[in-house]
């Protein structure tokens, strides 16, 4: 078992977790009309006055990597080499795969697309204890843990250039699409989590989001339903320091997102989201609760957006060069590269070799993509209504007879 980095005090005064398994036809709140099942009320009640301050929740400020690969052993995982260079692939073929769909949208190959640049430790971070059981709830940020989860790369490319083949997850992968409207997936997922909860599914759910989300009333609901019901889920914000040119600053008045959560009753954790092992100790605490039926955990991955929000960003006109620089010193992929190369797990030429192979994966699925798609500029008509309204076929109409004159069929 491993050390409690939410703080003893985030359990203080619980009663012991319920059991996952709601019996539906004895369990406490199962038929919400019938009070005879609500059980005894809770000994806490609303709570008795004394003078004095009240004891926060703590949360644990987790780092464990430091920028030069050093790494305090006393909260090393322990994880064997081959784990430590399947992280480092997963995070390298993320940046090799993040770069590619750059180029490509500013070749006019690609659709808008969101950047990942300097969050690939918090990508594989938060996806590495989940299994093909569980759920992943993401934003649309979150190419990098898609891809660990087993989403194939050209679907990805028919996602970003807009084909609606690539929104739907891999036949059998538990995962939900991704979320554009901010903070909206948030709920849906605690909904999840609980129905999982009721039917005895042994799973967990994973659901990502970013600072400018902290705002979104959703997100507060999903904390207390969440917290309230105990459901086995897990929160990532993923605090990039900016909502696109919103510093998180101007949108929350207190600096540590993850103090939040206890305000909640949530447990919760703030990870270095650049050092890979603080994030992988920060989930495996979080998704061990949610297993154990001791509720959801609300990890902060603090991290930096080195690129642009979107491609239709221009972050030089809102924010200063010094900051963006001093964010590249604390590269999350170098600072592991540090490490595994002092303790002798990878050299420089592994390293070069690691790239080369991700290169070629993400070319080989880049002509596949290029391989099987086939533009219906029709699309953008056809998903809107069951049965077209008659404007709405005018305008396709039109739209075919400019193509053909345009001799573009
Ligand atoms: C409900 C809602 N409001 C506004 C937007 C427009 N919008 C798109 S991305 C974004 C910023 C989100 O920032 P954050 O949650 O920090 O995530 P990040 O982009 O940094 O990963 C906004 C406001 C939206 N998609 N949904
Ligand atoms: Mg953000």
């Amino acid at each position: 078992m491993s050390t409690n980095l939410s703080g003893p005090a985030a359990d203080a005064g619980r009663s012991i977790a319920p059991p996952r398994v709601v019996d539906a036809t004895a369990g406490p709140g199962a038929d919400p009309d019938d009070i005879s099942t609500l059980g005894p009320r809770s000994v806490r009640g609303p709570g008795s006055i004394v003078h004095g301050e009240i004891p926060s929740p703590a949360v644990t400020s987790l780092s464990i990597l430091g920028e030069d690969g050093s790494i305090d052993a006393s909260l090393d995982p322990g994880l064997p080499r081959e784990e430590l260079l399947r992280i480092h692939r997963g995070m390298v073929l993320t940046r090799v795969f993040d770069v590619r769909m750059l180029n490509m949208q500013r070749q006019g190959q690609m659709g808008t697309f969101a950047p990942g640049y300097g969050q690939e430790a918090t990508q594989i971070g938060q996806v590495y204890h989940l299994t093909q059981a569980d759920w992943f709830v993401p934003s649309y940020r979150s190419f990098g843990a898609q891809i660990w989860r087993g989403w194939e790369m050209e679907r990805l490319f028919k996602l970003w250039a807009g084909y609606f083949e690539g929104f739907a997850p891999p036949p059998g992968l538990r995962d939900m699409p991704f979320s554009i409207v901010i903070g909206s997936h948030l709920l849906p997922a605690v909904g999840l989590a609980m129905g999982m909860q009721y039917q005895g599914d042994p799973g967990i759910v994973m659901a990502n989001f970013g600072d400018g989300a902290m705002s979104q009333g959703a997100v507060a609901e999903a904390f207390n339903f969440a917290a309230v019901n105990k459901a086995p889920c897990v929160f990532c914000v993923e605090n990039n320091g900016y909502a696109i040119s919103m510093p998180v600053e101007r949108q929350c008045a207190h600096e540590v997102l993850a103090q939040r959560g206890v305000g909640f009753g949530v447990p919760s954790i703030r990870a270095d989201g650049n050092d890979v092992l603080a994030m992988i100790v920060a989930m495996r605490e979080a998704t061990e609760r949610a297993r154990a039926g001791g509720g959801p955990t609300l990890v902060e991955a603090v991290t930096y957006r080195v690129g642009v929000h979107t491609t239709a960003d221009d972050p030089t006109v809102y924010r200063h060069d010094d900051e963006l620089e001093e964010w590249k010193t604390r590269d999350p992929i170098a600072r592991f590269e540090h490490y595994l190369k002092q303790n002798g797990h990878i050299d420089r030429a592994g390293i070069e070799a690691v790239v080369a192979d991700c290169e070629a994966e993400v070319k080989a699925a880049r002509e596949r993509y290029d391989a099987e798609r086939k533009a219906n500029p029709f699309e953008v008509f056809d998903y809107m209504f069951e049965e077209m309204p008659p404007e709405l076929q005018r305008q396709k109409d039109d739209y075919l007879a400019r193509l053909e004159r345009k001799g573009i069929s």
